[in-house]
């Protein structure tokens, strides 16, 4: 698996084969990603939701929250996920996303991935209600992760990321038709950390 390189500015990653996203590691200040951490940490309604896997039921290694404008239906993953209103902080980021990109985003999944053991496996964000080629916007809060994303069938195609706190992550054009990402356990003893991910729902 091939480390992406970035910079401190907002452009595609390089060195890839028809990968397209963009990273920007200081999206926000420390100050304000620090304030926004133990926020959200403090505030949001986080979740444990169930996953059925080949009949089987499990806990999802992670808590989860959705919230949207205009009460959107996201039937993610089929755990019939509750639907939250979006607070001041998740407008502004949302808008301060607008602003950064031009993509247009109406609804928020947050992840609170309590520590080493909490995880996401590999996925694409393509659910119907999300459109043909959805663009995904990523914010990470808190701990470092690697996040991982690979190649559907091309099996040499496999990258990393560490994405740090403030850091943003645009997975754009035919990110989630041709690829699936995921963030992996780690052993390490380690923070929480919350991820956002906006998303357009139509
Ligand atoms: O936590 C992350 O960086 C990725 C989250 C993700 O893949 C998802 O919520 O679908």
């Amino acid at each position: 698996m091939i480390e992406l390189p970035y910079k401190n500015k907002f452009e595609t990653l390089k060195g890839t084969t028809g990968l397209n996203i963009s990273y920007l590691p200081d999206f926000l200040n420390k100050s304000k990603s620090d304030i926004l951490y133990k926020k959200f940490l403090d505030n949001i309604p986080w979740q444990k939701y169930k996953v059925k896997i080949f009949g089987k039921t499990y806990d999802q290694p992670r808590l989860t929250s959705f919230h949207s404008i205009g009460n959107k239906k996201y039937n993610y993953s089929q755990i019939g996920i509750k639907n939250n209103l979006m607070t001041k902080d998740l407008i502004n980021l949302l808008n301060q996303i607008h602003d950064k990109t031009n993509y247009r985003f109406n609804s928020v999944l947050l992840n609170l991935y309590r520590d080493g053991m909490d995880s996401n496996g590999w996925h694409s964000d393509n659910e119907p209600e999300l459109g043909d080629n959805p663009k995904i916007a990523s914010i990470t809060l808190g701990e470092e992760r690697f996040f991982h994303i690979k190649h559907k069938y091309k099996k040499n195609l496999r990258y990393k990321i560490l994405l740090k706190h403030g850091s943003l992550l645009i997975m754009g054009d035919k990110s989630q038709t041709d690829w699936v990402h995921q963030v992996p356990k780690t052993k390490k003893k380690i923070n929480p950390r919350i991820n956002l991910t906006y998303r357009y729902i139509y």
